[in-house]
């Protein structure tokens, strides 16, 4: 590897993380909740310690909101504090998997007064986004069946299909609507939109305004993710990315933590595309619970390890990959790749932060601080990340 190329990580100056509201405030499993000092009571002490996040990070500009977890009375306030403190609000996040009504289902229900509120909710959302300057509307639609028969597979994406046409009617010119998948969870035999084709299908059906968004921890293991990841950029269908890592199902642990391996392989099918450019569009987004961790520190890490495996891809030599595969030398491509996968690339990112005026370690400028001491003793009664408002 040359010199040059070593040195050539100038591309992560201008790439941005975004950072989401719900990994400030308490969470858990369904078994318990821990408390943690110092957490957000407010969706205001949720973006300033995004704000923090950014600061020690140089690379987390953006906070997504979670509608009703984020709530507030004015949301052009909501935005004004987030500038003031150095960062934007991003992408407006749904929930229909909290209220009774949406136990059959949302978008998908049999019920149309049903339907017709989850729709109501999606363009309130929007609403929202006017309010926040936000461009971009995201939907995980946890809708499913639990039994085989409990509902016609069929009409229930005849069902979706229409509610989706009338969200997406609401959108204004330049917002986007953003459509995740899951395989399973909270239902267990059928999810109305289970995986990358079925969200892929419906965004062609819907137009250019809609993408589809990949979460890391919502596959079956073994899946190949970065195959996908490239099936969706030659579409130019890849909207964004939920980062988390996950070791059994939708763990949502810290991104890179159990397979950092799998994140360079993602992150190295986005560099060869060019996708890791501002132009490309893609919101590369973190979507993660710290339930046991300390949550800004939790954050700094998830940042700095989306942060080291871009790095890396950025560093494989492009000529020399191309002339080992073109050449069907296998192992002689797979060495390219490894060898900056094995690359330490912690100190050339140390000195991409000195170049922007920021601490080389944000990890040790967060500790020292006193941001951290601070919350926890302002903080008293701080919330779950669910109804954090
Ligand atoms: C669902 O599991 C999900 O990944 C969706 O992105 C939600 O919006 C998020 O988690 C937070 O619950
Ligand atoms: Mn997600
Ligand atoms: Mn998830």
């Amino acid at each position: 590897m040359t010199t040059a190329a070593l040195q050539d990580i100038s591309a992560l100056a201008d790439f941005g993380i975004e950072v989401p509201s719900w990994a400030y405030g308490n969470s858990g499993t369904r078994f318990k909740v821990f408390s943690t000092p110092g957490v957000p009571r407010t969706p205001f002490e949720k973006v300033a310690d995004a704000a923090e996040v950014n600061r020690v990070t140089g690379a987390a500009p953006r906070v997504s909101l979670h509608i009703p977890w984020d709530y507030v009375d004015d949301f052009g306030k909501l935005a004004a504090f987030a500038a003031d403190s150095g960062v934007a609000l991003g992408a407006v996040n749904s929930n229909v998997f909290q209220d009774d009504d949406y136990k059959l289902g949302s978008l998908t229900n049999s019920d149309p007064r049903i339907r017709a509120k989850a729709v109501a909710h999606h363009l309130e959302c929007i609403d929202v986004m006017r309010a926040t300057g936000s461009k971009v509307l995201k939907l995980w639609l946890p809708d499913g069946t639990n039994y085989a028969g409990q509902d016609s597979i069929r009409a229930r994406q005849d069902r979706l299909a229409e509610s989706l046409q009338e969200i997406y009617a609401g959108l204004d010119d330049d917002h986007r609507l953003l459509i995740e998948y899951k395989f399973f969870e909270p239902y267990f035999y059928t999810t109305d939109i289970p995986d990358w084709g079925t969200s892929l299908l419906h965004c062609l059906a819907l137009g250019d305004k809609a993408q589809v968004v990949l979460d890391t921890g919502h596959h079956a293991p073994g899946t190949n993710i970065e195959f996908i990841v490239t099936q969706l950029i030659r579409q130019n269908k890849l909207g964004a990315f939920d980062f988390n890592s996950r070791n059994y199902a939708d763990d949502d642990l810290i991104v890179g933590a159990a397979d950092p391996f799998q994140l360079f392989r993602i992150m190295h099918e986005i560099v060869s595309a060019g996708a890791h450019l501002p132009e490309s569009g893609i919101n590369f987004m973190l979507d993660q619970c710290h339930n046991i961790e300390p949550k800004i520190p939790g954050q700094i890490r998830s940042i700095m390890n989306v942060q080291e495996a871009t790095a890396k891809a950025l560093l494989v030599d492009a000529v020399a990959l191309d002339e080992a595969q073109l050449g069907g030398d296998v192992l002689g491509a797979h060495a390219v790749l490894m060898d900056a996968y094995n690359t330490d690339v912690r100190g050339l990112l140390g000195d991409l932060r000195e170049s922007k005026g920021i601490d080389r370690d944000p990890v040790a400028a967060y500790a020292r601080s006193g941001y951290a001491e601070r919350i926890e003793s302002e903080r008293i009664g701080g919330n779950q990340a669910s109804w954090g408002a």
